[in-house]
């Protein structure tokens, strides 16, 4: 007994000097001593959290009952004090209660859990789908519709190698931090469709109650609606070779507004970094560009249709004073804006690209096609006069 009791505590103590040399919580960082499931924010975490706990308190219920009876036999009925055992081997109330009731516990234990898996794997209904492609070793994010469709985009490990070789010292996401976190909106049911480009992935986060393995060839799905703003983060949870432990997973849960705002600057840096402001853009180029624009950012005041707002807002449709005028002046409008009224500057927001692109269109849309000069103007153009 006393060398027993040594052996667990020897065993305690190692296991406690182990667990708080490699893991220790960072003020502000996650939480990796906890014993528990993380409480989660999504419906599903909250779930496998009520799942884990119901299932445990009845098999500790069980166990208790069981090893009691037990205990209870094997010293009550122990030879010296009862020797003659008792002669009944048959009894049908008994054979009948424990049967019956072991079956209505997995009946009961089954029911609630074939309902969270079920629902785990109900991705009908959602609001917006990313795929996530696993590679050794990072992850890539596409979003297929919604604001931000079309955005893609890859998520590497941003911890420094020299916290990695032990050579600075590790901060609080050491090893769970990324460039670019996958953003998404609060509230929303968000479909994730996975797949692998090498070996099999699986992508995990405890908060959400994700765990789903991305398999190259296959399209595997599962979902999420994440009930609080905030940032949750999670890992590779499939070996999938040399720095498996180096691909970790941040999702970032932010409104629906800045979620907007967020994709409408993703897609914006993508189109813009393929600019090049020294090349000669042909008319339907810049026409087919600039009309994108125009209705990402001057739709607002000078409308559609370019009529503006009369009284608030100008009309571009059939101004004279800078549309249908040499383009020096409507370069310099839209570079520098009107000081002291709602036309801004835009140089730097858009880039010569861009600003050419805008100014050709509303050169040449609506009908102010062959009514002024300078027609098309060239990034080049705006480049002269910044
Ligand atoms: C927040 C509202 C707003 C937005 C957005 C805006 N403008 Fe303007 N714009 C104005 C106002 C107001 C004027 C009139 C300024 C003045 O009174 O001098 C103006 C004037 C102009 C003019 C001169 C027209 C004239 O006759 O005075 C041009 C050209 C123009 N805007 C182009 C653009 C382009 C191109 C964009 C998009 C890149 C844009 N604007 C975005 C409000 C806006
Ligand atoms: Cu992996």
């Amino acid at each position: 007994m006393k060398k027993l009791r040594g052996m667990l505590g020897t065993g305690a103590l190692l296991f406690a000097s182990v667990a708080s040399a490699q893991l220790q919580d960072m003020p502000g960082g996650p939480k990796v001593n906890q014993l528990d499931l993380p409480v989660g924010v999504t419906p599903i975490a909250h779930d496998i959290m009520w799942l884990n706990w119901m299932i445990l308190i009845v098999c500790t219920v069980i166990f208790i009952g069981v090893f009691g009876v037990m205990m209870y036999s094997v010293v009550m009925h122990r030879k010296s004090r009862h020797p003659v055992p008792s002669k009944r081997d048959e009894h049908m109330a008994i054979e009948l209660a424990w049967t019956i009731i072991p079956f209505l516990i997995i009946i009961g234990m089954a029911v609630p859990a074939t309902r969270t898996v079920i629902a785990m794997k109900d991705t009908s209904g959602a609001d917006m789908t990313v795929k996530v492609t696993g590679y050794q070793w990072r992850w890539g994010y596409d979003y297929l519709d919604g604001s931000a469709s079309g955005v893609h985009f890859l998520s590497t490990l941003s911890t420094t190698q020299a916290q990695i070789m032990g050579k600075a010292p590790k901060d609080k996401f050491y090893l769970m931090e990324v460039d670019k976190p996958l953003v998404v909106p609060v509230n929303k049911k968000i479909r994730v469709v996975l797949t692998a480009d090498d070996v099999i992935h699986s992508w995990a986060v405890p908060d959400f109650g994700v765990k789903q393995d991305a398999i190259p060839g296959f399209l595997r799905d599962t979902w999420f609606k994440a009930e609080k703003i905030g940032t949750y983060r999670g890992q590779c949870s499939e070996l999938c070779g040399k720095n498996h432990a180096f691909m970790p997973i941040v999702v970032k849960v932010v409104s629906q507004a800045d979620f907007d705002k967020w994709a409408a600057s993703e897609k914006k840096a993508s189109t813009s970094a393929a600019d090049d402001p020294k090349k000669t853009y042909s008319k339907a180029e810049l026409m087919a560009r600039g009309e994108k624009v125009f209705s990402s950012t001057c739709v607002a005041c000078h409308q559609a249709n370019g009529k503006g707002i009369p009284g608030t807002f100008p009309a571009l449709d059939g101004d004279t004073k800078f549309v249908l005028a040499p383009k020096k002046g409507q370069i310099l409008t839209v570079l520098n804006g009107h000081p002291g009224t709602a036309m801004a500057a835009w140089r730097d927001q858009l880039n010569d690209v861009e600003i050419a692109s805008v100014i050709t269109y509303t050169r040449n849309a609506w009908g102010n096609e062959g009514k002024g000069p300078d027609p098309v103007v060239q990034p080049s153009d705006v480049t002269a006069l910044r």
